[in-house]
């Protein structure tokens, strides 16, 4: 029996378009195919010769809002009818006059478009590559569009695609318009139901909001409405299709609402879903305590999904995940593993507040959403994990591949000012320094002053579209403080540099530290203007105690650790009443993303590292000792000097390994040089070959030179505990796996023997796959295949298992050389089109095996250039994202520059790149 709702087909009795079944278009008047509408020159002239560039400057509010959207999908893997009701209405803030109305659309075939019931002729509007140009007439109307899709011809994983047979969608930031012809921006907020029709196979059909109606159709069809009662951007739209199986718990809110939470995967994976579902819980739990915001719908959902460009999306009420962010058991996931799960649910479920409620005004705002969410992400995590570890992770990512992409052609600020592309900018100056420039904020205020501050910024923007200038004067407001200087943060790219010098004056017992700050000047901004600092100190005396500080004319009392304000290009801060020469402890827990040089000597950076109270700066010596250490193994290098490691250096990591009570992570992190990439990012001019070696000789020589220690410590810590993935287990097994990786570097057989047996014994996937990557880090490689074998044929069904073993392979300096990744790339599991095999086999190979991609052939860099020119066909976010390791080129030394560089213009030489890829190319290939 067929059933008529709100916004249903019924057989074809009902005249307007919306009600209209799909065979009655194909008669429409208005049913033209796309070649027939007439083609806006400008557009096309514009695609076939570069894309072109959006201003900040040039932002005007949008000249219609969206009261409502309605939407009707019929599913079909190539033919999927979607159709559209819009009531519309001019924006009186925009101006007057009626100009016509612009609707996004890209890569659709236009069947029909009707205003107010009447349909629109070819003539009546225009229609070019990237939308509609409706002419208006009145104030108020509703429009009417029906359109169709081809789902399964979308490999660019943005609309509407197929993953797995699965429906589902990805709209931020302009997807939506590859859906149907919409105002696609941030800043048009419309209330939006959804009716989904679909084959009676696909028992799961799901939208935003919640379900207000159900049943069948034809017999052999069914359909689902959603209606989300909160006005949003189209780009938080979210639709999914499939035959899925979901589990299901239940929140109670702090005002006692209950809600229900439900993660669907496909069937196979229905057991992996407890540790997403239990961080979903402590998520909700923690944002009512720390920033008093409760859940709002009655329903939370999650679905993973195999083919997904990013960890997941923050859909109103329907959150998609790349299931490698969803999907978690002891068995097949690592403790890396759990716990990006638990911070990528946090983030999402906390984008309800800070991105769904509060939304940004345009797409040059995107920090304010991001920036902000990672900022609470973090703390969330450091709250459930060890917090110093967690901030040790978050800066080294941070100094790593940050500072790079602030160094590098790509440089933008926090709040970029242009873009050709879009999604070239979920990037990581957006994401985590916005979330420094957040915690600098917090750090400014203190945590009740920055909590006023939010709760003024959820309550004056809720349901609206805002910007960073928002946000800081709420926190300004708030507080009764102003933040001028500091929206510099917002508008300056680069990474500052604090030059930090001191003098004591013994007799006076008096201590000055002088702070000169600059910032290197980056793409279109060459000069900059000082930062607003907040650098957090304590200073320490010769046996380590904390020195009381009294700055001069202080009235406080005694305190150990200050923040100072640094505003000025440069500026002295004077300390009285300090007993001894002190030690400085500068920039505690990385108060902001700067670099700071001060002179160290190694006898100062191992006290630091042995008695510093702040945990974050223990670590930040062991790595400046580290960097001193290999700075010099490179210049031997070069200069055919043998190489020796510094005792310094050896022996601090002995008194780490010794000393008691410590985090065993903390140690772990300690013990841990800096990698490749991060030397690379601190060098000059980047020498691969050099680096290669001396991190390959310290390795070998801190291996040998410990063993005993790291021997006692694995045994110490190969226990067999039940598996949980707790802080304290979790940072047992990062120092044990971190000491095998050591001992197995000196190949003794003793050291291969533990990390044999450790792999068959172990029942968790960390220590199994800690054992098989030092194995197959091993020179001698008859074992290591042995272990690899069995390892994919009991793993080969699992996909996140799968995607580790691929990106062991792909990373190993030994194993994983360039035509060991061409071999991966022919294995059955990979997939051009899956971006987790992209990025464990392509991704892995550039960014994490500095060794093979760095040959000095070059072969690397034209291998990658070829793939990003077949990847650029498929997937151009990808693409564009994978071809980042070579537009650094003007950082190399001669040889591996010119390789680099001619392997990127190949790329551009390839015909016509998407925009996405053009512009990254495009901006590194410059030369100013
Ligand atoms: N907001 C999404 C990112 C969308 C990326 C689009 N290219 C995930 C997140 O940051 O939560
Ligand atoms: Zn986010």
């Amino acid at each position: 029996m067929g059933h008529s709702g709100p916004g249903l087909p019924a057989a074809g009795h009902h005249d307007s378009p919306w009600q209209r079944p799909l065979d009655l278009y194909s008669n429409h008047p208005a049913s033209l195919r796309p070649g027939e509408f007439i083609v806006e020159s400008e557009f096309r002239i514009m695609r076939d010769a570069q894309p072109g560039t959006v201003y900040l400057k040039d932002y005007r509010q949008p000249d219609y809002l969206v009261d409502s959207t309605r939407l009707r999908f019929e599913l079909e893997p190539n033919a999927t009818l979607v159709q559209s009701r819009l009531k519309v209405r001019r924006n009186p803030a925009a101006g007057e006059g009626l100009p016509p109305l612009k609707l996004d659309g890209v890569n659709l075939e236009l069947l029909s478009v009707a205003m107010d019931g009447a349909p629109l002729a070819a003539a009546d509007f225009t229609c070019h590559d990237e939308g509609l140009s409706i002419p208006v007439d009145r104030a108020e109307f509703t429009l009417e569009i029906c359109n169709r899709i081809d789902p399964e011809g979308n490999t660019s994983l943005e609309g509407l695609y197929l993953s797995n047979g699965m429906y589902c969608t990805q709209c931020e930031a302009e997807g939506f318009r590859k859906i149907t012809y919409y105002p696609d921006r941030p800043d048009v907020l419309s209330k939006f139901t959804a009716t989904i029709i679909a084959p009676r196979d696909y028992p799961i059909l799901l939208s935003n909001g919640n379900e207000v109606e159900r049943g069948e159709i034809d017999g052999d069809r069914h359909f689902v409405t959603w209606e989300d009662p909160f006005a949003k951007p189209a780009y938080l739209f979210a639709l999914v299709a499939g035959r899925l199986e979901k589990v299901e718990d239940r929140f109670t809110t702090m005002s006692g609402r209950e809600v229900v939470l439900q993660i669907f995967t496909e069937p196979k994976n229905i057991h992996k879903c407890a540790h997403a579902m239990a961080s979903l819980k402590a998520a909700m739990r923690w944002d009512e305590e720390v920033y008093g915001r409760e859940y709002d719908l009655d329903i939370f959902m999650i679905v993973a999904v195999d083919h997904f460009n990013m960890g997941a999306m923050e859909n109103k009420g329907l959150n998609i995940f790349n299931s490698a962010c969803v999907l978690a058991s002891p068995e097949t996931a690592t403790d890396a593993a759990f716990q990006r799960i638990e911070s990528i649910v946090a983030h999402e479920y906390f984008h309800n507040w800070s991105g769904n409620r509060v939304t940004c005004r345009d797409w040059f705002q995107l920090s304010l959403k991001e920036g902000f969410t990672v900022f609470r992400d973090a703390e969330f995590s450091a709250d459930m994990n060890s917090r110093a570890v967690k901030r040790i992770e978050d800066v080294s990512m941070l100094r790593t591949a940050q500072f790079a992409e602030d160094a590098g052609p790509m440089s933008h600020p926090v709040r970029p000012d242009s873009y050709m592309e879009i999604s070239n900018f979920y990037t990581l100056t957006v994401y985590e320094k916005g979330a420094e420039v957040v915690r600098m904020i917090h750090t400014l205020l203190g945590p009740e002053g920055f909590r006023r501050g939010s709760d003024l910024y959820f309550d004056r923007h809720d349901g609206s579209a805002a910007t960073c200038e928002d946000f800081i004067a709420a926190m300004e407001d708030a507080n009764g403080v102003e933040l001028q200087q500091f929206r510099r943060w917002y508008s300056q790219a680069g990474t500052p540099i604090l030059e930090i010098s001191d003098d004591y004056d013994a007799k006076q017992q008096r201590y000055v530290l002088t702070v000169r700050q600059s910032c290197p000047p980056t793409p279109g901004q060459p000069e900059k203007q000082p930062f607003h600092i907040p650098l957090k100190m304590g200073l320490l005396g010769a046996d380590g105690s904390a020195l009381p500080l009294v700055a001069e004319g202080s009235s406080e009392g005694e305190i150990n650790e200050r923040v100072l304000e640094i505003t000025e290009a440069e500026q002295s801060f004077t300390f009285e009443n300090i007993a001894e020469q002190p030690l400085p402890s500068l920039l505690r827990g990385f108060s902001a993303p700067v670099k700071v040089r001060y002179d160290y000597t190694p006898a100062q950076l191992r006290l630091l590292m042995r008695a510093d109270r702040d945990a974050f700066n223990r670590w930040d010596a062991s790595q400046r000792l580290a960097f001193g250490a290999m700075a010099q193994l490179q210049r031997d290098f070069r200069a055919g000097i043998a190489l020796q490691l510094s005792s310094e250096l050896v022996e601090a990591y002995r008194s780490v390994l010794q000393q008691e009570g410590l985090d065993p992570a903390l140690v772990a992190e300690m013990l841990t040089l800096p990698s490749a990439q991060t030397l690379a990012e601190e060098a000059e001019t980047i020498d691969a070959e050099a680096i290669i070696a001396a991190r390959k000789f310290a390795e070998h020589t801190l291996a040998e030179a410990l063993y005993d220690e790291l021997l006692a410590t694995y045994r110490r810590l190969n226990h067999d505990k039940p598996y949980r993935p707790v802080a304290d287990d979790i940072a047992e097994r990062r120092l044990k796996n971190t000491a095998l990786a050591y001992l197995c570097v000196t190949e003794r057989k003793d050291a291969l023997a533990l990390a044999e047996a450790q792999f068959v014994a172990a029942t968790n996937m960390t220590d199994s796959s800690a054992a098989l990557a030092a194995l197959v880090n091993r020179a001698d490689d008859q074992c290591a295949e042995a272990a690899l074998q069995s390892f994919y044929e009991r793993w080969k069904e699992d996909d996140q298992v799968v995607d580790l073993w691929l990106g062991l392979q792909s990373s190993s300096p030994q194993r994983g050389t360039l035509g060991a990744v061409r071999a991966l790339m022919l294995h059955p599991a990979f997939e051009l089109t899956n971006p987790n095999r992209v990025r464990a086999v392509l991704g892995t190979f550039a960014n994490r095996n500095f060794t093979q991609f760095h040959q000095p052939d070059g072969s690397g860099f034209h291998f990658l250039a070829a793939q990003v020119i077949a990847l650029d066909k498929l997937n151009p976010q990808i693409a564009a994202r994978l071809v980042t390791p070579l537009t650094r080129w003007k950082k190399y030394r001669t040889g591996p520059r010119e390789a680099m560089h001619a392997a990127l213009q190949s790329v551009m030489a390839s015909g016509q790149l998407s925009a996405d890829l053009y512009e990254v190319v495009s901006k590194s290939l410059k030369t100013d």
